[in-house]
């Protein structure tokens, strides 16, 4: 039987990069189907049904969920190319450890500059650089992260160096200052077809970038109109019922809110 195989993904998602990068790498021909995460398919729900969360990859009808875990799967199963994994068990166990870091670090550490000021933000840009200089000094002299082939690391870390234009004009800095050689390791992985077909031009992430800041702003400013009046009614003793509606903002933090997205989901600030 010919495999089946289906991506539900959505185009900007450094998750479901990790995932396109690595069936590229391995030559294996997909259905891709784009998803509207403010509005999820019923077979997104059906196929994630514990995190609702893309990428899922649906081969011969079964789904595999989490970006990670469906990169080893895709090396387990096409496994007839160059493998991803290293063979070496600690090496294995150290390039889980990373990717590990990558997902709880990156995001959340962008997410906190990206939407502080001042002090604050400085704190997190320094926090932000100083994770890639974490992820040079794992890299040191080696040509790939496990050594002389583009392995599971790589496709792990190198779908966020779209994000790195967005990241550098928010936080004011420049990675091939701060990261040279981790900036070398970029262009080397984006001379792979595999890399430079799938990754989008960062212009783009940069314009999703200042869309999404502008509504934040102009949403912020909405809840604070909110807060004003319940901090008055408290003030005054006015006891009144509170209605909360999940408002855009709410929405927004929802839906890209990769590690958590509970929080700030139920409850009206
Ligand atoms: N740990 C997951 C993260 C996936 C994830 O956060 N996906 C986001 C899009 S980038 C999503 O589907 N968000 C929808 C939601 O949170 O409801 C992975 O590695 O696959």
């Amino acid at each position: 039987m010919a495999d089946e195989v289906v991506l539900l993904d959505t185009w900007i998602s450094m998750f479901g990069m990790r995932v396109r990068v690595a069936l590229a790498e391995k030559g294996v021909n997909y259905d891709y189907k784009e998803q509207d995460l403010k509005n999820k398919s019923s077979l997104l729900l059906q196929m994630n049904p514990i995190h609702k969360k893309i990428p899922v990859l649906i081969h011969n009808d079964r789904p595999v969920c989490e970006s990670a875990n469906i990169v080893e799967y895709i090396d387990e199963v096409w496994n007839g190319k160059s493998p991803f994994m290293p063979s070496d068990p600690y090496e294995r166990a150290q390039a889980r450890f990373w990717v590990d870091f990558i997902d709880k670090m990156i995001y959340e550490t962008w997410k906190k500059m990206w939407l502080s000021e001042g002090e604050e933000h400085e704190a997190w840009k320094k926090e932000l650089i100083s994770i890639f200089k974490q992820l040079e000094d794992a890299l040191g002299d080696k040509t790939f992260f496990g050594g002389d082939t583009f392995g599971f690391l790589d496709i792990a870390l190198i779908p966020f160096s779209c994000w790195f234009y967005t990241f550098e004009t928010y936080g004011n800095f420049t990675m091939e200052a701060e990261c040279p050689k981790l900036m070398t390791w970029v262009k080397r992985c984006s001379q792979r077809e595999a890399v430079s077909n799938t990754l989008p031009d960062h212009n783009k992430l940069m314009y999703v970038a200042d869309n999404v800041s502008c509504t934040i702003v102009s949403l912020l400013r909405g809840l604070m109109f909110g807060m004003r009046a319940r901090i008055v009614l408290s003030e005054k003793g006015v006891s009144y019922e509170y209605k909360g509606t999940r408002c855009q903002e709410q929405e927004f933090f929802a839906s890209t809110d990769e590690s958590n997205s509970q929080e700030g989901s139920n409850s009206d600030p």
